[in-house]
């Protein structure tokens, strides 16, 4: 036997396994709530028509969810006896969008009560408001529940925007993500805002971040003047639509946060390659995308009895 069909039949048990350790399939819900794409739909398409943002706000929300403690809406709890909410923690200071994924929590328990977890809300709307923004569709796994505590410490997890490559690389991959998962998922930067909080240590007058383009950076130390909480678009190019451009700026020293700048301007770094390749097809980075979306919507998801699902997504029942 070649190497090659040992290592086919190695990633074939591989995914097996996994998928089974998982228990998440795309057909989870198909008896119990048949509905559901298009009640998530009903709720997000009017809620997106009036916030631009939402996409971006959302799948943010399902980033930082599965991140800590893995993906069971343990995020959306608020501060309640015994529960010290993830919300208060600093990297989720600015999240947002929590009222619709309550609308959409809402018009399920309508339908379908008691059936649909908070957590595989967030990854469906998700996959719908990616694909509303321009974005390819991917089979969004279900099946997840809803956790019954929070971790507010755990929120350390998360990567901050001024860390090293090498020190994101390392988040990652202590959540099962590769440096090709890092890459496409970054790519959600596609689109959404930043304040100049999260980048304001590369825009000084006295020591800007060299891999800053001149003409942007002039840019950025003109909106960040009068506040350091003003809104920048994270893709300068196309800052709603959800395509590939994220990686032609990087290309062209346009990237926002010094942790996108990084993936292109680290020397020798194995990220470079794969921003050139998303960069000059997007259909590479879409087809990466979903695969890695997939990917971080496996993270140690409550399934079968574990957790419970929540009848509103903000509190434990
Ligand atoms: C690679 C490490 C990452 C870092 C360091 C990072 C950091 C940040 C920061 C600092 C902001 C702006 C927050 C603010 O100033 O208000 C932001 C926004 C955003 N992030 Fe990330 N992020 C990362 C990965 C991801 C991933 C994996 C996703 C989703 C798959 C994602 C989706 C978003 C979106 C869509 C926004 C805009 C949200 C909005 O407009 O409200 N990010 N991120
Ligand atoms: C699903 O929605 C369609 C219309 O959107 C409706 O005709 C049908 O009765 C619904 N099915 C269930 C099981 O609720
Ligand atoms: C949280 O964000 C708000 C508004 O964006 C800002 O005024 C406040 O200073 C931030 N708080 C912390 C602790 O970062
Ligand atoms: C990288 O992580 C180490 C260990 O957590 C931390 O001490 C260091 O400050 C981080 N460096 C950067 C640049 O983020
Ligand atoms: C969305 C949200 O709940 N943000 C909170 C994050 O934490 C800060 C304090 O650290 C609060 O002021 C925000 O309300």
């Amino acid at each position: 036997m070649s190497l090659f069909h040992i290592s086919t039949i190695f990633l074939a048990l591989a995914t097996i396994f996994g998928a089974s350790r998982a228990q998440l399939s795309s057909t989870f819900y198909d008896t119990t709530c048949p509905n559901l794409t298009s009640i998530v739909s009903g709720v997000l398409e009017p809620a997106r028509n009036s916030d631009v943002r939402l996409g971006a706000k959302i799948i943010r929300l399902h980033f930082h969810d599965c991140f800590v403690n893995g993906c069971d809406a343990s995020l959306l709890l608020d501060d309640a006896t015994g529960i010290d909410s993830e919300k208060n923690a600093i990297p989720n200071n600015s999240t947002d969008g929590y009222a619709v994924i309550d609308n959409v929590k809402t018009a399920l328990e309508n339908v379908c009560p008691g059936v649909v977890s908070c957590a595989d809300i967030l990854a469906l709307a998700s996959e719908i408001l990616v694909v509303l923004d321009g974005g390819q569709s991917w089979e969004v796994q279900l099946g997840r529940r809803d956790s019954t505590t929070a971790n507010r410490a755990g929120t350390s997890a998360l990567p901050g925007p001024a860390e090293s490559l090498s020190n994101i690389t390392q988040k990652f991959t202590a959540q099962g993500l590769d440096t090709t998962d890092l890459v496409a998922l970054s790519g959600a930067h596609t689109f959404g805002r930043a304040r100049c909080v999260s980048f304001n240590q590369r825009i000084t007058a006295s020591n800007p971040d060299p891999t800053l383009d001149a003409t942007y950076l002039q840019t950025l130390q003109q909106n960040c003047q009068s506040s350091d909480q003003n809104l920048n678009n994270l893709d300068v190019t196309t800052p709603d639509v959800f395509d590939n451009n994220y990686y032609v700026n990087l290309q062209n020293n346009r990237g926002l946060l010094q942790t996108d700048q990084e993936l292109f301007s680290t020397s020798g770094a194995a990220t470079v390659a794969i921003v050139n390749q998303y960069a000059s097809s997007q259909s590479a980075f879409f087809n990466a995308f979903g695969a890695s979306m997939i990917k971080m919507g496996n993270i140690s998801p409550l399934t079968g009895t574990s957790g419970q699902i929540r009848t509103n997504c903000r509190r434990v029942n």
